[in-house]
């Protein structure tokens, strides 16, 4: 049984019914951008929030018990915060009274339902990794998103990892891919993967209409938002960091929970440092996009 502890900006806005978008931590933490970068997202991130009318909702472990929305010094511990939990560990995190936790996606969704919480925004979503024929390691990302009532919004899922095999998971679990106001499923540091969007919607009315309308009550709904042009790392250039990223990986013998981080700490030093900026201008858009949705869904349901 999850029983979040809301802030008090978030708990009123919930009471009033306002627009209110979940942020998850792994982000924030050094597990997801190097500081001092990692400081500038979680304010670009909640700024651009705030700046469509919603209140951003932050949410980690702390003293070991689950936080919905953190306070100035609560979100500092979080910028240090080395310890990744997914939703699995929610449990674990709260039972050994862990110091604090980083929340991945599928933690985030999690509490976000139990808060009543209905939009949440990322970076990137985990999904299905390459070589999972043999590893098995396919993010608990995908089926959290598949059962909780909440929308996702992401710039699709990292080019690391199997996007054919991460789209054709979603369509398993029965979980809309939606692209908005683009043709193509994004990969993160480019526009386009190549792969086409199930599903292209081109306003907010409609993503909250596919929420409204979807035939399992617990299903969640991902949307995806191309990085913006002027912020994309060009795609040839990036497949050659990710060949050096994940060959790099293997032969560390990394894996399991770790390999994100590592590949991701790995492509910053591949990039000379310019996949950060990338990472802050897709996280940023995605939180502006995801502010609208939420105050979209609260105008509808008024
Ligand atoms: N993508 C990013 N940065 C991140 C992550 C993904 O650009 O920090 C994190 C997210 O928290 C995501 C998690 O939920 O990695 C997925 O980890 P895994 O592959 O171990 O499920
Ligand atoms: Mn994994």
């Amino acid at each position: 049984m999850i029983e979040p502890i809301v802030s008090g900006e978030v708990a009123q806005a919930l009471a009033e019914d306002r627009a209110v978008v979940a942020l998850e931590s792994t982000i924030f933490s050094n597990l997801g951008l190097p500081a001092p970068a990692n400081a500038d997202a979680l304010e670009l991130c909640k700024q651009a929030v705030r700046d469509q009318g919603a209140v951003p909702a932050v949410t980690a472990i702390l003293d070991g018990r689950p936080h919905v929305g953190l306070l100035p010094d609560e979100e500092k511990r979080v910028l240090q915060g080395t310890r990744k939990v997914a939703e699995r560990d929610l449990a674990v995190a709260q039972a050994q009274r862990w110091d604090v936790g980083v929340t991945t996606v599928s933690a985030t969704v999690s509490l976000a339902h139990a808060a009543g919480i209905s939009v949440f925004a990322t970076g990137g979503i985990g999904g299905v990794h390459r070589g999972s024929e043999l590893s098995g390691d396919v993010s608990a990302d995908l089926d959290a998103i598949a059962q909780h009532p909440v929308i996702t919004v992401c710039a699709g899922a990292k080019a690391f990892l199997d996007l054919p095999r991460t789209l054709e998971y979603l369509e398993t679990a029965g979980v809309p891919v939606l692209g908005w106001q683009h043709d193509w499923f994004p990969a993160f540091y480019t526009r386009s993967s190549g792969l086409p969007i199930p599903h292209r919607v081109d306003d907010e009315r409609t993503v909250c209409d596919v929420l409204r309308f979807r035939s399992r009550p617990d299903t969640g709904v991902l949307l995806t938002v191309p990085i913006p042009v002027e912020d994309e790392i060009p795609a040839a250039r990036i497949d050659e960091v990710l060949t050096a990223a994940l060959d790099a990986s293997a032969r560390a013998g990394i894996a399991g929970p770790a390999v994100t981080p590592y590949v991701l700490a790995r492509i910053e030093k591949e990039t000379d440092g310019q996949s950060v900026p990338a990472n802050l201008a897709l996280a940023r858009n995605n939180a502006r996009v995801a502010a609208r949705i939420a105050v979209a869904l609260g105008d509808l349901w008024r």
